[in-house]
């Protein structure tokens, strides 16, 4: 997403008040009508990115469904914060897209004893779906004081904004 999107949205966010304060990090609305009015080009600008790319890097029944999406989470992540490993739950449907904003951060998508760790740039986008979706989980490590490691590299973790999207089922 482009650096004025990823602003436009931010600020968006922020006259939402939808965090008051730091104890407050987590942000869900449910239902199309409840979405934020910048959700849904969003949404539009994920399918047709999603359509352009080869492979599609989701099935073309998901990105053929309307809505895309009706269901929202933002996340604030202060430094060094995390989430644990999880599979999202069954009540959505396949086809979940999370949107990182402000901080890079390293999330690890773990299946038995494999884990692929991926770095998370601002403005970048996970579509996941089928096995990434239902049987690998997904995970952000807590850290102290903020830095994860990306290629043997300390990366600074600061305070860091996602945007998951998802269709109820
Ligand atoms: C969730 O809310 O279930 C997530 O996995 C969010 C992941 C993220 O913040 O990038």
């Amino acid at each position: 997403l482009s650096t004025r999107r990823q602003s436009l949205i931010l600020s968006a966010i922020e006259d939402e008040k939808w965090f008051p304060n730091p104890s407050i990090n987590q942000a869900m609305r449910f239902g199309l009508q409840h979405l934020p009015s910048w959700a849904l080009p969003l949404a539009h600008t994920i399918r047709r990115s999603a359509q352009a790319h080869q492979p599609p890097p989701l099935p073309g029944h998901i990105l053929r469904r309307e809505p895309l999406f009706d269901q929202m989470i933002a996340n604030v992540y202060e430094a060094g914060e995390g989430i644990c490993p999880h599979v999202d739950l069954l009540r959505f449907h396949d086809g979940i897209a999370i949107l990182s904003l402000e901080s890079s951060c390293v999330m690890h998508f773990t299946s038995d004893a494999s884990s692929v760790p991926v770095l998370l740039t601002p403005g970048s986008l996970i579509l996941m779906s089928g096995e990434a979706r239902y049987l690998w989980k997904h995970q952000i490590n807590r850290t102290t004081p903020g830095f994860q490691i990306w290629k043997g590299q300390q990366l600074t973790q600061s305070k860091r904004t996602s945007i998951t999207l998802r269709k109820l089922q």
